[in-house]
């Protein structure tokens, strides 16, 4: 199986970067294909526990080849920061490959990002912070920067100009702030050239080089199905493609040679920023899901939002991705509870509909249709294989797996490395 897309199934942080990493073994290429330093994968190895935004989590393993697609968003000096910090800590990154056509997050993207966000006021998307979106609408409005355009510094000036130009206006006239100066910009990007020179490649043509050689390549999906520009809750939305297919658009390795999706999702349901959320829970079992599973953002510290399993979302998410495996993680979180909620369908305006509904506002106020399962008391966190988990566990995870139309092939019983049950 050479080539296996990770996605997250729901609206991100089901623990994807502890899915990569346990792959990663067996894996010759990891590559992010979407996104940027909004997201945030924690992996504990041993007992050191590893924050990353950037870089895909393949860098954690000796011999992998990380590799960072067209389709992100770079913000160079958090690369160079968190390359640094993990080199401090005896990581090899010298092996990290970026695409020529990746898109580069500068200054003005960060302040617009966040000026947007305070003037939209109730509306505001509880975006990072980290200049995603702006960047990323820049690259569709054809006045974004690459990585490529660094290396050439008349051309980079021209599109500093090109994209300052209505930035400046926005910026100053309507926002209320100071105008950003071109040579500033070009004298931050140029800075960066020299460290940055062999890091890049064409790694569309690596990556399919790779698979000719027979070697194993792993996308690594920044956020979740629910959190894509296209398929997820829009507006309430990342900026970028974090369903499979941008897994292709992304690395530009063709979709026919994309062989496994696997999809993850947590035993239960988290969110953070704004947007719509059936299954959210505002009262105590909320607060701890939230305490229990230390359901914190990555990158920005806020409280995760939390609330039960919903069947439905992990089904469009099958359908959308064409996920051949789930896994399930963080089951020991629900470990203590009498009965466990699963959202089975919703119900809006009295009719009961199955699916997620394509009205956002039906979806807004869809109301959960739960299935109560027995709960189990026992601590599961050593458990390492299906037969051995609590009978309850057990059918708590084949009743999920008959409503979310992929089978799950791994279930995670704890946050280390090796915390996990593969089923055959
Ligand atoms: P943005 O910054 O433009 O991508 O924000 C748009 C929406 O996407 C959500 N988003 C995320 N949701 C969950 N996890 C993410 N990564 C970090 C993590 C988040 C953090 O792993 O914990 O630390 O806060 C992530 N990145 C973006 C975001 O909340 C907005 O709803
Ligand atoms: P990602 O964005 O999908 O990579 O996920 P995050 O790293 O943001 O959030 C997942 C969190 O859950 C991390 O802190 C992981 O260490 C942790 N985690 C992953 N799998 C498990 C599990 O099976 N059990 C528990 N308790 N924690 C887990
Ligand atoms: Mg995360």
């Amino acid at each position: 199986m050479p080539a296996i897309v990770i996605i997250g199934a729901q609206w991100g942080d089901e623990g994807k970067g502890k899915a990569t990493d346990l792959l990663a073994d067996r894996t010759d290429y990891v590559v992010k294909f979407n996104g940027g330093n909004n997201a945030g994968h924690t992996v504990v190895v041993g007992n050191q526990k590893y924050a990353l935004h950037l870089l895909p989590s393949g860098i954690l393993t000796d011999g992998v080849i990380p590799v960072i697609g067209n389709g992100v968003v770079v913000d160079i000096e958090v690369l160079f920061d968190e390359l640094d910090a993990l080199a401090s800590r005896g990581v090899d990154v010298s092996r990290l490959k970026v695409s020529a056509n990746a898109h580069v997050i500068t200054q003005y993207h960060r302040t617009l990002d966040k000026v947007t966000e305070r003037f939209l006021g109730k509306r505001q998307i509880g975006t990072t912070g980290r200049g995603i979106g702006p960047a990323y609408a820049d690259k569709i409005n054809r006045v974004g920067i690459r990585i490529q355009d660094l290396f050439d510094e008349n051309i980079l000036r021209q599109k500093v100009e090109g994209a300052l130009h209505a930035k400046n206006h926005l910026l100053v006239k309507i926002y209320n702030r100071r105008a950003i100066a071109v040579d500033e910009v070009v004298e931050d990007l140029l800075g960066y050239v020299e460290r940055l020179r062999p890091m890049v490649a064409d790694t569309g043509l690596l990556l399919n080089q790779a698979l000719d050689a027979g070697k194993t390549v792993v996308f690594e999906g920044g956020q979740a199905t629910m959190l894509d520009v296209d398929h997820g809750t829009y507006p309430f939305v990342t900026s970028s493609s974090s369903t499979s297919g941008g897994a292709a658009t992304g690395s530009g390795v063709a979709p026919n040679r994309l062989e496994r999706v696997i999809g993850i999702v947590k035993a239960y349901t988290t969110r953070v920023g704004s947007g719509p959320f059936p299954t959210e829970l505002n009262d105590e079992s909320g607060e701890w899901l939230r305490s229990r599973g230390f359901e914190f953002g990555t990158t920005t510290g806020r409280p995760r939002r939390t609330g039960w399993y919903d069947a439905p979302i992990a089904r469009y998410s099958a359908r959308i991705n064409g996920v051949t495996d789930f896994v399930i993680t963080k089951l020991d979180v629900l470990t203590g509870l009498k009965t466990i909620p699963v959202c089975v369908a919703y119900s809006v305006d009295g009719v009961r509909v199955d699916e997620v509904p394509v009205s956002q506002s039906d979806f807004h106020h869809a109301v959960p249709i739960y299935e109560e399962f027995p709960g189990w008391d026992e601590d599961i966190t050593g458990v390492r294989t299906f037969e051995e988990l609590p009978k309850n566990a057990q059918d708590y995870v084949l009743a999920v797996e008959a409503m979310s139309g992929s089978r799950i092939s791994a279930i995670g019983v704890g946050p280390d490395r090796e915390a996990i049950i593969t089923r055959h």
